[in-house]
């Protein structure tokens, strides 16, 4: 089996660790410069890999292995939340390419293709999984037009102009060549280490289900304007999410969650009563009848609210995603190749993430595997992995997917 090396797959993990660099962490948002610094230094660890290698149009880095056969698609992404952790998405990275150098390095995959692929904003600043789902055909050229960064609202076209990547086609391959695609990542939860489990090998990949919710009142002076006359929007909106926390429990069951991540009140000075707030409700679970029944619950609160107080309150929709079921051969593949090296250290287990393999997964086999993040801590500069359970995981991603290729040649 190929072997990989601990010392390399480091010095990449490290090197990317220190672009964009923030405290123990990294700010690399999507297209911004160290984003694209990082697109274009990890550029060129793919082509001293042997791999043919482009950035596409959307910013998706693809290495494309020279052999002609069956194609394995591996990757996670590069970029960041804003001032947040190291390895979320360049564990993935890092592991793919180290998968293919090792592989090489042991006499290579014969006719199977093993590609790796950086696809960009995973972390949703501009929209939903865009470069993966660009990639297998999934994004439309409107969708991009009307994209705005989350935290500046900066038009993704402008974004993308930037960073030089403007009027460049979007790669889209045919995927009836691919017959695989492998992610790793760290957890993002305590499970595996709650548990002193060092591997996760993933069963389900919950979908995201997001909402904003906008309260319109009256913008008024905070001492002079009686309490029975106001129309406070951010008012009307804390109460509404703390009748929505204390609803949610009882329809969300045992695993599906909900996040209140933001909240706006404008114009936001001490002394002016909000004229208009709004805040971004949003829900995940693998099982789309449950999402469907919170966001039923979520509607009749939202209309409970706009009817019962002095503001108007209303729901817009921002985004609805498909949960993904991973493939139970590359499952079995991961499985077998973490018995080999953590035997009894690994469990099945669902993703509270979402990942680009759900763009994958609904186009061909996908599967991912999961190492433990220390104090379940993730989207935090203080994001870890121990290096050994980083340097186990790469073993036994890079024995996964010469099994997947073996399967295949
Ligand atoms: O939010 C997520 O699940 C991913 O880490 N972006
Ligand atoms: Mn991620
Ligand atoms: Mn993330």
């Amino acid at each position: 089996m190929p072997d990989i090396n601990p010392t390399r797959l480091m010095g990449d993990l490290n090197h990317l660790r220190s672009i964009g660099a923030f405290k123990s962490g990294v700010h690399r948002p999507t297209y911004s410069a160290d984003d694209m610094t990082a697109r274009h230094w990890f550029a060129g660890r793919m082509r001293e890999a042997g791999l043919d290698v482009m950035i596409d149009g959307i910013g998706n880095v693809i290495g494309l292995a020279a052999a002609t056969g069956p194609r394995i698609m591996t990757g996670s992404h590069l970029e960041s939340q804003n001032h947040a952790g190291w390895l979320d998405g360049p564990l993935g990275m890092v592991y793919a390419l180290e998968a293919v150098r090792a592989i090489t390095e042991a006499g290579g995959s014969g006719a199977v293709a093993i590609d790796v692929g950086a696809f960009a904003d995973e972390e949703g600043h501009f929209g939903s999984l865009v470069g993966s789902r660009s990639f297998v055909g999934d994004v439309e050229e409107a969708e991009i037009d009307v994209a705005r960064d989350m935290t500046r609202g900066t038009p993704m076209r402008d974004a993308l102009a930037a960073a030089g990547l403007a009027g460049k086609a979007r790669f889209t391959p045919d995927l009836s060549h691919y017959r695989a695609y492998l992610e790793a990542h760290i957890e993002q939860g305590d499970w595996l280490e709650a548990q002193r489990l060092s591997l996760g090998v993933v069963t389900s990949i919950v979908a995201i289900w997001q909402y904003r919710i906008v309260a319109d009142g009256v913008q008024n002076h905070a001492g002079t304007t009686r309490m029975a006359i106001r129309k406070d929007a951010g008012a009307a909106l804390m109460r509404l999410a703390t009748t929505l926390h204390d609803a949610f429990p009882a329809v969300a069951g045992e695993r599906a969650v909900w996040t209140i991540g933001r909240i706006v009140l404008e114009p936001g000075q001490v002394s002016i009563i909000p004229g208009r707030a709004e805040m971004v409700f949003q829900m995940r679970s693998d099982d789309t009848d449950r999402l469907s029944r919170m966001e039923q619950c979520l509607t009749e609160h939202v209309a409970a609210a706009d009817l019962g107080g002095p503001c108007r309150v209303r729901l817009e929709p921002m985004r609805k995603g498909v949960p993904a079921t991973m493939d139970t051969g590359i499952q079995a593949a991961f499985e077998s190749a973490a018995q080999r090296h953590a035997p009894g250290r690994h469990v099945r287990m669902p993703s509270g993430a979402i990942h680009d393999a759900q763009s994958f997964a609904r186009h061909m086999p996908s599967g991912m595997l999961f190492v433990p993040s220390i104090g379940g801590i993730s989207h935090h500069w203080t994001e870890d992995t121990s290096v050994d359970d980083i340097v186990l995981g790469a073993r036994v991603f890079t024995d996964a997917v010469a099994l997947v290729a073996a399967g295949l040649a």
